[in-house]
Formats: C-alpha cells, structure tokens, sequence
C-alpha cells in the first residue's frame, strides 16, 4: 500500500469510528518497512489535530512560531525564511535581530482580516538561518572598511580590499543559503517569503522567482532606490540589491518603485536610462494629492506598470518614519501604514498573482517592540494578500 493510501484508509477508518483506538488499527496495517509512513502519517495526524484544536480567538501563546500558529518548518503553505543578516548596513546595525523581534511581537497580533475571511486559517511556518556567528563576524569587517572610507582613506588600500573580499564572499554564501531554502520551498509548491534582516537579504529568493516565474515585476517600497553599484565597495549592499537585480536576474521584467525619496544622482540617472524601471517619487505622490488626485487613481497608476506576477519587496523605511523608528536609515516622508495595504489590495483586486515577498531593515533597537509590533502586522497582511491572490 503505497503512502498515501494508507494515510487516505487512516483518515476514513478515523472518521468512520472516531471513539476507536486507531491506533490498533495503523499498526495492524504497518510491518517493519513502513516506518517512514509511520512518521509521515503521525505529523499529518498532529497537523490536523493542532488544526482542530487552534482557537484564533483565545490569545496567542508563545509557541516559537509566527503569529503562534501550530505549523513548523516544513508545514506552511507560506514559509517565512529568516534571515538576520546586517553586514553592510551603513547607518546603524540591527536589522539582524528583525526576524526575532517580529516573531516575538506576532504573537500579539489579531489574526483577523477584513477583506481575507477566515484568516487564521492561513497557515504560515518559519525557516530561521542560523547566519549569527558569519553575521557577527563580517560585521567587525565591515565596520573596519566602513570607519576607514569615513576617515578619508583609501579604497585600494590592500587590507581594506582583502577585507572587503571577505565580506563580499560572505554575502555570496547568504544568497546561496536564500536561495536554495526558497528554491526548495517553491518546488514543494508552497510560497516563499523572506524576512530580513537588512535589504539585501531575499536577493536569493528574488533569483527563485525569477527563475520559477520569469516576467514577474517587483513592487519595491522603499525610502532608498537602492540602485546604488556597489556600495561603500560590497557588491551585495542593502543599497545596491534593485541595482543587482536588474543586472543580474533577467526573468524580472519590471521594477516600479514607490515612496522612494533619498537617492543620489547616478541613482536617478540609472532610473531615467532604464525602462525596466518605473519610480513614483515620495514627492510627486504627494503633489498629486496636495492637487486634488486621489490615492485611489494614483495606485491605479502604479499598478498598471506591474505585469500579471507580483513579487513585493517591503522596505519598512519606506513607511513614515513613525512607524519605523528603530530602521537602519529613516527618512521623513512615506506612507501611512493603511496607504501601504490599500495598494497591495488593489493589486490582488486587479487579478494580479503575488509569487513572493520580502520585509526588510525592520530593526528592534532603538524604541522597544514598536518596530516589530508594526513589521508583524505588515507581515500578517503580506501572507493574507498573498493567499488572497493565488
Ligand atoms: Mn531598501
């Protein structure tokens, strides 16, 4: 009897006689090969008993998963890859305590959506990288380079460029890790989304959906363009991962930039030299609406440079500086936290699919858990929309 069919004759046999002991009746059916389907039907029973039980409206006990829901690794339809990487974040570093701080504070998050009916039922799961010891490493490095650029010295310099080699490695082994968790994930049918971490941590999921749904288009909300080439020398910069984007993964036929309102001018030149790229400045979304146009036509307008597949990268700075406090680089300027999820409503609205998401460059170190309370809430809602529109 192949698997399947034993877990089907399992399920029947325990609906037909729910008060039997089943048990029984498994191990009858067992020899000694069959341990494998032993522990395949046990986690597929513990799933649907967890499933049976959850209660998404008693207060969400700390399980070490997101949002305490009942599924681990392996299990969401959703899996979120935690990434708590912060090498080359330039202002302040953080970021790489992102995934933990969230975790911690989804856990007081409502599972209730007003547009997704029964959200709680969205099953979400976590795979965390163990990045810690390589992340704090390459941080040392990194701020040695950095102090040294800041200082007036010399970019050639040989211990700076041996250093930079370094980090530059290390960066490569992240977006390999990234990469092929999310490439797993997304050939087991299920949905990948990363959780940073600094900006340039789900370059590696980008590359797997860009691969697995070559045309997809990025919605990129952000403060930063990030189009920079190489910033302060590390190829893989949370400032350069829209730059290495473009140059690096074809299957990515458009990205629309939204909120963006600290460049620098080769930024804007590459912006203006690409059409690949199309930028809605933070300045003229809001000169549009000081005249009168609503924010309903304007993510209209946005949304009509997207193609059919949707990949949406979320910088949290890309939000009003209130609701970010903690990130590695706040700007004044933004969006309110409903604006942001009106837009990526209206995305699912029109028909188009989300293959994949990011949230990035939430750090939790300066104001408590207001930052992550926020990130939770914005990841909650990125798994409620994707599941929407698939
Ligand atoms: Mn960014």
């Amino acid at each position: 009897m192949d698997i399947l069919g034993l877990f089907l004759t399992n399920i029947i046999f325990l609906t037909a006689h729910p008060t039997d002991n089943f048990g029984i009746h498994l191990f009858a059916s067992l020899n000694r090969d069959n341990f494998q389907i032993i522990s395949i039907f046990a986690k597929n029973i513990a799933i649907m008993i967890t499933s049976i039980t959850f209660n998404p409206n008693d207060p969400g006990r700390p399980n070490g998963n997101f949002f305490a829901l009942p599924y681990g690794k392996g299990e969401g339809e959703i899996e979120i890859i935690s990434v708590p990487w912060d090498v080359t974040t330039s202002y302040r570093a953080g970021t790489s305590g992102g995934p933990k701080a969230i975790l911690d504070a989804s856990v007081q998050v409502d599972l209730f959506d007003s547009v997704l009916e029964n959200a709680w039922e969205i099953k979400i799961s976590n795979t965390e990288l163990n990045l810690h010891r390589l992340n704090a490493e390459n941080r040392i490095l990194a701020e040695k380079i950095i102090k040294h650029l800041e200082n007036g010295g010399n970019a050639a310099d040989r211990e700076i460029v041996y250093l930079r080699n370094q980090v530059n490695q290390s960066s490569e082994i992240v977006n390999m890790a990234v990469y092929s968790a999310a490439k797993s994930i997304m050939d087991s049918g299920r949905i990948a989304a990363v959780l940073g971490g600094e900006h340039s941590a789900p370059f590696g999921l980008i590359k797997a959906v860009s691969e697995k749904y070559p045309g997809t288009g990025i919605l990129h909300i952000d403060a930063h363009a990030d189009l920079r080439r190489a910033y302060e020398g590390f190829t893989y910069s949370h400032a350069s991962i829209m730059y290495n984007v473009i140059k690096e993964l074809e299957g990515i036929s458009k990205l629309v930039q939204l909120a963006v309102r600290d460049f620098c001018e080769e930024e804007e030149r590459f912006i203006r030299s690409s059409e690949k790229i199309s930028t809605f400045f933070d300045s003229d979304i809001k000169n549009g609406q000081y005249e009168g146009e609503t924010w309903k036509s304007q993510c209209q307008q946005i949304i009509s440079h997207l193609p059919g597949n949707v990949y949406i990268s979320f910088d949290i700075d890309g939000l009003c500086p209130h609701l970010c406090p903690g990130t590695g680089t706040p700007v004044p300027g933004g969006l309110e936290f409903e604006q942001a999820m009106y837009l990526i409503r209206q995305i699912v609205f029109s028909g188009r699919k989300i293959v994949g998401f990011d949230l990035s460059e939430v750090s939790p170190s300066l104001s408590g858990d207001w930052d992550a309370n926020v990130g939770a809430r914005i990841l909650f809602k990125l798994c409620c929309y994707t599941k929407m529109s698939n």
